[in-house]
């Protein structure tokens, strides 16, 4: 379990903080409270990066509204934020490599935008239009792009974990030694096929690749009561013959530092970890959910106490890395180009329907060929 120390201690160099694999899947490991108060000692981080989380979260938080507001006006036509959770994405995401490869689910945009990828291909993924270098063959929040290695959500909860695992076992095949994978899921995907499949293969061939579940508690409608009986979620990884770390996911700091052990672990070649950052879904579960109508409002209230960018916050302020007025200018850059890029992206034409014959074959079969020209001719296709 993890250890108390004294709030006044200065952090201590990594040698000394506690180690995410021996707190294990029953415990939770924890560095920063909710008060922002160190419970462990935050191990040495590179250079700038707690205040980029920081920036990085408060930014999605601001993107989310604008998202969401944007469905809510009838200008996009999904989205799912992820409220509450920014801390579990981006703390896990950030410690993910270039040239490591991940397997997002519904909520880990954040991380897509970490890895570099373009603020306007996010937004223009959620308008579908010209724009969008996926060319609107996604529903919203299905974001992909190539160059970061950050590849589409698959909608069927839980692929996510197969295509992991799958993809972390080419690159033992191929000799990438340097490449680890980051399959992502939440609590309910732990009860699909795909769970057991993905952790049972990546288990037997020691694949280099980080499973991270973001547990919300909450799956749609169904909480995590009546997803399991197993006492974590992370406990069900030695089943597969791997460790399972169970991490405060409100706490950013605690996600990077166990998510980096587990990533720096197959990266040597021992093989993957099972990480469950335990969290809360603050908002619905997509724009199309009212979780008034399943869950007790007094629950998400004592949640939004522990909000990851709050307790970040605090911890920054305590060490005069962070104030008011700073935030206060960051929010009003970061809203201004927000709607910059809106405006942009909004604007952009629709796609031509042609575009929904290329880009599949790479040599168009005869059919399809003449279904095209029948279709650009407007005779019946
Ligand atoms: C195989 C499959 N079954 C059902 C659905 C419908 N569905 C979409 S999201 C979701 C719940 C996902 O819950 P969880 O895995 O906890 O992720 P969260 O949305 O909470 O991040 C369900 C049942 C689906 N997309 N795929
Ligand atoms: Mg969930």
């Amino acid at each position: 379990m993890a250890t108390k120390r004294s709030k006044k201690a200065p952090a201590k160099p990594a040698t000394n903080t506690v180690d995410p694999y021996e707190v294990g899947p029953l415990g939770l490991y924890q560095l920063v409270d909710e008060n922002g108060e160190e419970v462990n000692p935050v191990p040495e981080l590179p250079e700038g990066l707690a205040v980029k989380l920081l920036e990085a979260m408060l930014f999605q938080r601001a993107l989310d509204q604008r998202m969401l507001n944007l469905q809510r006006q009838g200008r996009i036509g999904f989205y799912g934020t992820a409220k509450g959770q920014e801390g579990a994405a981006l703390g896990s995401g950030a410690a993910f490599e270039p040239q490591d490869w991940l397997f997002p689910a519904l909520r880990e945009g954040a991380v897509a935008l970490w890895r570099g990828m373009p603020l306007d291909q996010y937004v223009a993924q959620c308008f579908g239009n010209s724009h969008d270098h996926t060319k609107g063959r996604q529903m919203p929040c299905h974001y992909s792009d190539y160059d970061t290695k950050y590849l589409s959500l698959s909608s069927p909860i839980a692929t996510q974990v197969s295509q992991a695992a799958g993809a972390a076992r080419a690159v033992q095949v191929k000799g990438h030694k340097d490449v680890v994978c980051g399959g992502y899921l939440g609590d309910g995907a732990t009860s699909e096929n795909d769970f057991h499949a993905g952790l049972n293969f990546a288990g037997v061939w020691k694949s280099p690749v980080v499973f991270v579940c973001q547990n919300n508690q909450w799956a749609i409608s169904v909480p995590l009561s009546m997803q399991t009986a197993s006492e974590t979620l992370a406990v069900k990884a030695e089943a597969y013959g791997m460790p399972g770390l169970r991490v405060d996911g409100n706490d950013v700091l605690a996600c990077y530092v166990a998510t980096k052990a587990a990533i720096e672990r197959a990266r040597r070649g021992e093989g993957p970890t099972f990480v469950e950052c335990l969290t809360y879904r603050l908002g619905g579960h997509s724009s199309s959910d009212d979780p008034t109508k399943y869950r007790d409002e007094t629950e998400a209230k004592k949640w939004e106490a522990r909000d990851p960018l709050i307790r970040h916050k605090k911890w920054l302020v305590a060490r005069g890395e962070w104030d008011e007025e700073r935030e206060t200018d960051f929010l009003a850059e970061s809203g201004a180009a927000i709607s910059e890029t809106i405006a942009k992206v909004e604007a952009a034409e629709p796609l031509d329907v042609e575009t929904l014959f290329t880009d599949v074959w790479a040599e168009m079969p005869a059919m399809l060929k003449d279904q095209r020209d029948r279709y650009v001719a407007d005779e019946p296709v």
